[in-house]
């Protein structure tokens, strides 16, 4: 299934008149005040985020798991969905693929089909989470970090092979999350484990090539529930600080501790170069996977302020690589994705509105009222219209979520692939 120009270009007729309208009046306004509205437009049109392959289907939870009906059953298929996402936000012009879910089995294919729907690849994501069916070595006590070298050279392998499948597509970046810890007191030595850990993810990154990047991702707890090697920024810093210049910490806005200061860490680690890529979705307990900017919009526009303020100033930061990872339970998974581009070119937006030589005077004059008029001016702008005008500039549609509905994309997507169809992934 493909949407054409002529189905945008007869979805966008009815909202014109009125997109204008709101157009014109925010444009004038910000313009007014300072902005350069062209500029805001063209960092939106050239932001694009990363749709994992394991995010196309519905996700589950160890209790159930509810289908969608007309799901992806091939990676060809997924490839597809995110065209269509695409096509319609023009925001999602990234695949970031889970080995070994979405092994591709005709590299050529594969490529053209993405290359014709505008789609690049984005980092590759090992799984040393579970096991394999052909595998040798259980990962039940861990991989990277296990106590038995055999398991661990195992997942070091494990890894090239990522690399190697990433290169052949043109992908520049290995993503790695390790599950690995433990469940009880006593269980693991704790020294031992990081400690092993920290040879492994130095002999991955030895097989990394010259222009390729080792994104380290950590997080607090599940799938171990008392320790876990990688539990925080500080350890991944410490570890790709070790590692070397090509590798770096990756954020997952899911993997953090209730009301931990997420702005504050994407804050230090570009200032110390390190931060290499955003896993985006929101949470109101942990890791719960839900749409971008759901639960706790303010916080999100705060990391985007960060962001902003750190690829304007921190050129010792590497381009950042921007995915979404997040789990649709009961939403159709390309609304939901749809909903997250939304939100997460949303935040962006606003962010940029900040006025940071404003916010600067502010801070020198420790007018704390001010700073935070300042960044609340800018957070209770609807941009949508500039959201809008950057899709359409793009060939996109206005509304994406009506598009879709109007088009009846998902009863498209179940005749042409049977309503029983289920995607491999979470
Ligand atoms: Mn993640």
């Amino acid at each position: 299934m493909k949407i054409t120009t002529e189905q945008i270009q007869d979805f966008n007729k009815a909202g014109l008149g009125s997109h204008k309208e709101n157009f014109d009046f925010l444009a004038n306004k910000l313009t007014q005040n300072g902005h350069n509205v062209e500029a805001i437009l063209s960092k939106l049109a050239d932001f694009q985020i990363a749709i994992p392959s394991w995010a196309l289907g519905a996700g589950g939870t160890r209790f159930g798991r509810f289908s969608f009906y007309g799901e992806p059953s091939s990676l060809e298929q997924k490839i597809e969905d995110i065209g269509l996402i695409h096509s319609l936000t023009q925001t999602a012009g990234a695949v970031s693929l889970h080995i070994p879910w979405d092994v591709p089995q005709d590299y050529n294919a594969v490529k053209e089909l993405a290359q014709s729907l505008d789609i690049k690849f984005d980092a590759v994501n090992s799984n040393t989470f579970q096991d394999q069916k052909d595998s040798k070595y259980s990962y039940k006590y861990g991989s990277l970090s296990n106590i038995e070298k055999e398991v661990r050279e195992q997942a070091i392998q494990h890894n090239i092979d990522v690399i190697n499948i990433g290169n052949k597509l043109g992908s520049k970046a290995l993503t790695v999350w390790l599950a690995d810890g433990s469940c009880f007191p006593g269980q693991n030595n704790f020294q031992a484990a990081l400690q092993n850990t920290q040879d492994s993810l130095k002999d991955i990154y030895k097989g990394l090539p010259e222009d390729w990047k080792m994104l380290i991702e950590y997080k607090p707890y599940e799938p171990n529930f008392y320790s876990t090697v990688i539990q925080d920024w500080g350890t991944s810093y410490m570890l790709a600080n070790e590692c070397g210049e090509k590798a770096l910490s990756l954020v997952d806005l899911g993997h953090h501790l209730p009301n931990s200061n997420i702005e504050q860490i994407v804050s230090i680690l570009m200032l110390k170069g390190k931060l290499g890529g955003f896993h985006f979705n929101d949470s109101k307990y942990g890791d719960d996977d839900l749409t971008a900017g759901s639960i706790k919009p303010y916080a999100l526009f705060l990391i985007f302020n960060e962001l902003v303020y750190g690829m304007a100033n921190n050129p010792q930061n590497p381009d950042l690589a921007w995915m979404i990872d997040a789990s649709h339970n009961v939403k159709d998974p390309l609304e939901d994705l749809i909903q997250s581009l939304e939100a997460i070119q949303e935040a962006f937006a606003k962010a940029l509105l900040v006025d940071q030589a404003a916010l600067k005077a502010a801070q020198l004059a420790h007018d704390v009222i001010k700073c935070q008029e300042i960044l609340q001016g800018a957070y209770r702008t609807d941009v949508r219209p500039l959201l809008e005008k950057a899709r359409l500039n793009r060939g996109g549609v206005i509304s994406p979520i009506n598009a879709f509905r109007s088009l009846d994309v998902r009863n498209g997507l179940i005749k042409e692939r049977g309503r029983n169809s289920v995607a491999t992934g979470l």
